[in-house]
């Protein structure tokens, strides 16, 4: 009789705490910032940057007004694909530090409100993972970990796939009398998830990190889950120049894109969905990289995953864009979203895979910065570009890290390295930009750090730094930016584009002047009839004629080349 009660007590409390996702829906207007942790703050000045160092700038994202960081991999790896390439994804690795500081910076972010995510990658493992090392072996358990098929008796390959990295897809071992599927290195065979054991271990690995307290996942390289059972031939593209063993030879209609991906992805929204309602915790959230057709990358949003990443400002515009392709590029996502109920806009500028955003928009990157700020949603910014850093194209073949430039040759590295975009943080004139205080950095520091950096941005006053973090100041308290509807508009003479945001009070109107000569005037009243003639420049470029604070008259607005203005204006009763 004496336990009853306790009895009681717990089921009351049990129903009181639990069953309740708390701040649903925080993601929906924030800022996401890329770090690339060998990049980002080496501490223990070894020449790599690593977690304490990411915990003792952790202040830089509070004061810029940041919400939530992702962390590129920094589980243990051999580092054939710098972390892309994972032997154990429950480990760090020592490069970056030990558990004790992954959970100091968990819970130093979580003091000052910021969200992490960490990187899940799927699709394969190392071949030095124990899971491979027992499936080579022919270890029962572990048999149909991977996709592992017979050996043709004829000597033929299997099937004509062939890896993204090049040649064919398949790998036939010796220990083993059969061979083994790799989408990307044969060092990184793809895992089976057809196999229910293989579905379990990925949801336990991201319990095992959910448990450390982090805020969701960035899923990698998605669309290369599943691949069809019956191994069928891909046909071939016949794109001009391209040979056989050329990851472009073949159309990947069987290797990409299968239905069965997005069960999966759905599974693990469900299961992070759960755990934040069982643990009584904010939202948990999921990114996806799909590169594929936009249909198939928007397709994620039907499986509850809130953030497939829009990568159409990387890949489908550039310097020499004009304002239609870019409202083409803006609306076509926006049209998507209309179509899918729930679904929240997001825009990415940059990554560790491509080039700079203000290297790709010589002396328009800010003007890229108020694209993603401006149109509604997510904006994801990679590491640097509040400051606007650039690609350091001036590396040698000598000091490249990059196994994609390695691989390419001394004659061919600059084309494939990603080097350039992973150069140290620019947080100060000293020493090596204030990323470490050592002797060495992993890869050299681009020398433009003695004027390009953070302290000098805060100080002077117009920056990159200012206006990025204004923007984000205006997104969080405008109602028009935060709830507001967008239009987009391309002026008569095909030089203007406008983004506008509207609520009942008020228009945010981002106006950019793609010509690089002349002095456009726009008349605004025109375009939107509900705005007041009279306007706020709330942001502009930084050699702007018509500076940020300044009263404008919006029925006869100049805009000077390559300019851009953010301008409030109230709506008129
Ligand atoms: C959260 O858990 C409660 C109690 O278990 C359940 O009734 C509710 O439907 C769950 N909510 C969500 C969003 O999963
Ligand atoms: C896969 O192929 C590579 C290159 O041909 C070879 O060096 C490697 O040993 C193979 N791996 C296995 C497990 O057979
Ligand atoms: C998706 O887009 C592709 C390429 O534009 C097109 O071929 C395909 O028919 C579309 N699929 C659907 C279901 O609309
Ligand atoms: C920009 O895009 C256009 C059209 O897609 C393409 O023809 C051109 O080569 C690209 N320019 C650069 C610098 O990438
Ligand atoms: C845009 O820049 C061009 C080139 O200097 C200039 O002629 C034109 O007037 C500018 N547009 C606006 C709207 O001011
Ligand atoms: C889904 C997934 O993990 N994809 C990854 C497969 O491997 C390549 C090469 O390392 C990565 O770039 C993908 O992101």
């Amino acid at each position: 009789m004496a336990r009853l009660p306790c009895v009681i007590v717990f089921l009351i409390a049990t129903r009181i705490v639990a069953g309740e996702i708390k701040n649903v829906g925080w993601w929906k207007n924030a800022v996401f910032y890329q770090i690339y942790p060998r990049s980002f703050q080496d501490d223990n000045n070894d020449g790599i940057g690593d977690l304490k160092g990411i915990t003792k700038r952790l202040d830089h994202f509070k004061e810029t007004g940041i919400d939530a960081v992702w962390l590129s991999p920094i589980y243990a790896s051999p580092m054939v694909d710098f972390g892309y390439d994972i032997s154990d994804f429950r480990k760090i690795h020592p490069d970056y530090g030990t558990d004790a500081d992954f959970t100091e910076l968990i819970s130093t972010a979580r003091k000052l409100g910021i969200k992490v995510i960490m990187d899940l990658v799927p699709n394969h493992t190392s071949d030095e993972h124990e899971w491979f090392q027992k499936s080579l072996a022919g270890d029962e358990a572990y048999k149909d970990y991977y996709i592992w098929h017979d050996k043709p008796t004829d000597g033929k390959p299997l099937n004509n796939w062939i890896s993204v990295f090049g040649g064919s897809a398949w790998n036939c071992s010796s220990s083993r009398p059969q061979c083994y599927f790799h989408q990307f290195h044969y060092k990184q065979p793809d895992l089976n998830f057809r196999s229910d054991k293989v579905q379990e271990e990925m949801k336990d690995i991201i319990r095992f990190w959910l448990d450390k307290g982090i805020d969701g996942f960035r899923v990698d390289a998605i669309p290369h889950l599943f691949e069809v059972e019956d191994l069928r031939n891909e046909p071939r593209t016949n794109l001009p120049g391209v040979v056989d063993g050329e990851y472009a030879y073949l159309d990947h209609f069987y290797t990409k894109d299968q239905p069965e991906t997005y069960d999966v992805v759905k599974s693990w929204v469900k299961l992070m969905n759960d755990y934040a309602n069982a643990s009584n915790t904010d939202e948990k959230v999921m990114t996806v990289e799909a590169y594929t057709f936009l249909n198939k990358t928007t397709e994620y949003y039907e499986t509850g995953c809130q953030i497939p990443f829009n990568f159409y400002f990387i890949t489908d515009v550039n310097r020499t864009s004009g304002p239609d392709q870019f409202k083409k590029v803006i609306d076509q996502w926006l049209t998507e979203i209309a179509g899918r109920p729930g679904a929240v806009a997001n825009w990415v500028l940059g990554n560790h895979d491509g080039s700079r955003t203000a290297s790709r928009y010589p002396g328009r990157g800010d003007q890229m910065t108020m694209l993603a700020m401006i149109l509604p949603g997510v904006a994801v910014t990679y590491y640097g570009e509040e400051i606007g850093m650039i690609d350091k194209t001036d590396i040698s073949y000598e000091d490249t890290q990059d196994p994609a430039g390695c691989n390419a040759g001394r004659e061919k590295y600059k084309e494939k390295s990603r080097d350039p975009v992973r150069t140290p943080m620019q947080w100060n004139d000293d020493i090596n930009a204030g990323f470490n205080q050592g002797e060495r950095t992993w890869i050299p520091v681009n020398e433009n750090f003695v004027e390009l950096n953070l302290a000098a941005q805060k100080t002077a006053k117009f920056s990159h730094y200012k206006i990025y973090k204004k923007l984000i100041h205006l997104r969080k308290t405008h109602a028009a930016l935060l709830t507001g509807k967008v239009e987009t508009f391309v002026s008569s003479d095909k030089k203007i584009l406008s983004v506008v945001r509207s609520s009942n009070t008020e228009s945010i109107i981002l106006i950019i002047n793609f010509s690089d000569t002349e002095t456009v005037t726009v008349n605004l009243v025109n375009q939107v009839p509900s705005i007041a003639a009279g306007g706020l420049v709330e942001v502009a470029t930084l050699d702007s004629p018509i500076n940020e604070g300044s009263s404008v008259n919006l029925r006869k607005l100049p805009i000077a080349p390559k300019q851009s203005l953010v301008i409030s204006a109230k709506i008129q009763k």
